[in-house]
């Protein structure tokens, strides 16, 4: 049976595209989504793709991939530097979290530099583009392999 993952988006990233392409690039999150799904079969992973601007259904879908996935890719946009909720979800689950950036958050405002994800995340990949989803799932591949 191959391995579930869900790819989850948090605010603003169904804009990607129109939104500061100088920084987000300019795919769309369908591109992405259609890159995820096609690498995630390359690896034997199914890729379960969302988007939400809404900070609760992303903890709702953290606790629904801890029922029906073996990990989650997450670019919870704005939500990494903010939400508790987000980092007591991901420490409640018994699921790999790896959290990831189309952006390097490190080289830009300095209130993208602190992510209140990442203690509780796998680890973290930013500043890579679209090849960050990429990135994450490989890193996921790997994981979900260990914990078999
Ligand atoms: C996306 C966002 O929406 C920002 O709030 C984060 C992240 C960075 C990204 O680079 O994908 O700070």
């Amino acid at each position: 049976m191959p391995s579930t993952i869900f790819v989850l988006n948090g605010p603003n990233l169904n804009a990607l595209g129109k939104r500061e392409p100088g920084i987000y690039g300019g795919k769309t999150l369908a591109d992405i989504e259609a890159m995820c799904i096609a690498h995630g079969k390359s690896l034997g992973l199914e890729v379960v793709f969302r988007q939400t601007n809404h900070e609760g259904v992303l903890v709702d879908w953290f606790h629904e991939a801890a029922e029906k996935a073996q990990g989650i890719a997450v670019n919870a946009g704005a939500y990494t530097h903010t939400s508790v909720a987000l980092h007591d979800a991901t420490r409640a689950i018994g699921i790999p979290v790896v959290e990831l950036h189309l952006s390097n958050v490190h080289a830009r405002e300095e209130f993208r530099h602190k992510s209140l994800l990442a203690p509780a995340a796998k680890g973290v990949i930013c500043g890579f583009g679209p090849d960050s989803y990429i990135l994450a799932l490989n890193a996921l591949k790997t994981l979900t392999q260990q914990t078999k």
